[in-house]
């Protein structure tokens, strides 16, 4: 399988860790690329028209997209009921988190594509400060919640989503008010495959 990839992507990393998990790294070849909205990359958009990594080619030569699609792809290949649980109450708190924590990964790359991307002048606060809004209101309610002892695609989505706010927006300084949530960080970062595929330092 081959995996167009950027080792800054929360999104990729949510892949690559379900991948370590589910023992299929070795199967997968990286094929990194750098790209925006404005420098897009003809590869990615050959495989994927709204032209976003992860894209995955499958051994078969299909493309898929996008993470949680790959993720859960990658799940039926090692047969299933590893990451994400098959059924029941379990099954939807985990994909409610995935879905929580694609919110924040959304507003914040939104918004850094805002403050590295687009023209000074052309710059909107308001609207910057409405992703930071949902990123701040969306880590409350991870604070609120019970991580512990849970390794499953909810929680793996949820450790890539604070890793990128390091990456991208250390001075936000998330954990601040968020001491439950920066413990519960802190211990499942030494995960071997979160360690493996944390971000390189900015
Ligand atoms: O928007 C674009 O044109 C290019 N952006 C991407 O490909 C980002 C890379 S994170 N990926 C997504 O937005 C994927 C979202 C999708 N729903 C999924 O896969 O779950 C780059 C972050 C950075 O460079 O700081």
């Amino acid at each position: 399988m081959k995996l167009y990839f950027n080792p800054a992507s929360p999104y990729v990393r949510k892949v690559r860790v379900t991948a370590h998990e589910l023992g299929l790294s070795d199967k997968i070849e990286l094929i990194s690329v750098s790209l925006t909205p404005v420098s897009p990359h003809a590869g990615v958009r050959s495989s994927n028209p709204v032209g976003k990594i992860p894209a995955l080619i499958t051994e078969e030569g299909t493309a898929l997209y996008d993470s949680p699609v790959i993720c859960e792809y990658l799940e039926a290949l090692a047969g299933g009921n590893r990451i994400f649980p098959a059924a029941g109450p379990v099954r939807w708190t985990a994909l409610r988190r995935q879905a929580l924590a694609d919110g924040i990964m959304d507003a914040a790359v939104l918004t850094r594509y805002e403050q590295a991307v687009r023209p000074k002048e052309l710059r909107w606060q308001e609207w910057a400060d409405g992703q930071l809004l949902k990123i701040r209101t969306a880590l409350d309610a991870l604070e609120r919640e019970e991580l512990q002892d849970v390794f499953d695609i909810g929680t793996i989505s949820v450790a890539c989503a604070l890793g990128y706010l390091d990456l991208r927006f250390a001075d936000e300084g998330w954990r601040k008010s968020r001491p439950r949530l920066a413990a519960w960080a802190a211990a499942i970062g030494k995960r071997p495959s979160l360690a493996a595929t944390a971000p390189p330092p900015p």
